[in-house]
């Protein structure tokens, strides 16, 4: 099912409570606003005198994007709640138990160097801040060469994962399920090297020789990698920031979601991103996704580190 059915189903029934179709039409939605989102960058790229709730320079194009999704998602029939990456607060979009939760531009500082860069979504049923295990659909849309959408609908343990064409009318034609490749690739690390803690400066002294390092500075192009390559992706717990800096409800729990689902793990360090607490709608959370058995060899490393 594209989804589109689920969509009008919404719209003819009201306010659904399945929260699995109100989630079809969420990605429908995020789908048909990527045109109008791609179309307004090249106009965006500079910074605003204003910071997000996590302290980050804004540009033009997170707001922009921010505002387009808030008011199409919004408008979706079950859903009752819209939270962003750029929002200190949710906001009320009607009777809905679904909540969604949303990066509107991942990586926009990559808006400069014209590098890929997307928007994230989680589809929660029920309020914020909310546990992965609350998720009932998950997806990104990657502005690259082309613009795809990776996607899943349903309870974390049941997600299958798929890669959709967006096409320039909005619409998303699937391609195929996407199922991590055994053979570990490529590995992605966030923060600077002196800023890494002990236990994570361990596991990447112990797999050095066999690192094939690619990080581009947006959390989905770097999980995209992950998903057609395999391999690591991490924006590990730092020195200065002992939490890491990405969000559990925008970034960590959507792709521990979309990686779960298609074969591989997530980790905070110890345990699924999907079974950490969920405490406030920006906090943070250590991120590392990948290949099952590369990440239980990570938690290892940094086990041994601890325990020293
Ligand atoms: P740094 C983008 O701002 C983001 O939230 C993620 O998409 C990305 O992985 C990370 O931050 C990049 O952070 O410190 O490398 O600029």
């Amino acid at each position: 099912m594209d989804g589109s059915d689920a969509g009008s189903d919404c719209d003819s029934a009201g306010a659904t409570d399945d929260p699995f179709a109100v989630a079809e039409a969420v990605l429908d939605v995020v789908a048909a606003a990527a045109p109008d989102v791609r179309a307004g960058l090249p106009g965006r790229r500079r910074y605003l005198d204003d910071e997000n709730p996590s302290g980050e320079d804004v540009l033009a194009a997170d707001l922009y994007a921010d505002e387009l999704l808030a008011e199409m998602v919004g408008d979706i029939d079950g859903v009752g709640t819209y939270a962003s990456e750029e929002r200190e607060s949710t906001v009320d979009t009607g009777d809905g138990d679904v909540s969604v939760a949303v990066d509107p531009l991942d990586g926009s500082s990559n808006l400069e160097s014209n590098n890929p860069m997307g928007t994230v979504i989680a589809v929660y049923d029920g309020p914020l801040p909310a546990s992965g295990r609350d998720l009932v659909a998950a997806g990104f849309v990657l502005y690259g060469p082309v613009t795809t959408m990776v996607a899943g609908v349903g309870a974390p343990a049941d997600a299958t994962i798929h890669e959709y064409l967006v096409t320039g009318e909005g619409d998303r034609e699937q391609l195929e399920r996407i199922e991590l490749p055994d053979d570990p690739t490529v590995y992605g690390f966030g923060g600077r090297v002196p800023d890494w803690p002990d236990d994570f400066a361990a596991y990447v002294g112990e797999i050095e020789d066999e690192l094939k390092l690619r990080y581009g500075g947006a959390m989905i192009a770097d999980v995209s990698q992950v998903l057609s390559y395999g391999g690591v992706f991490a924006y590990p717990a730092l020195e200065s920031a002992p939490d890491g800096k990405l969000r559990l409800q925008f970034e960590g729990n959507p792709v521990a979601y979309l990686v779960e689902g298609a074969g591989g793990r997530s980790s905070d360090g110890a345990r699924s991103l999907l079974d950490v607490e969920a405490t406030g709608i920006h906090q943070r959370v250590p991120v590392h996704i990948g290949n099952a058995a590369l990440i239980d060899r990570l938690e290892a490393a940094l086990n041994a580190v601890r325990q020293r």
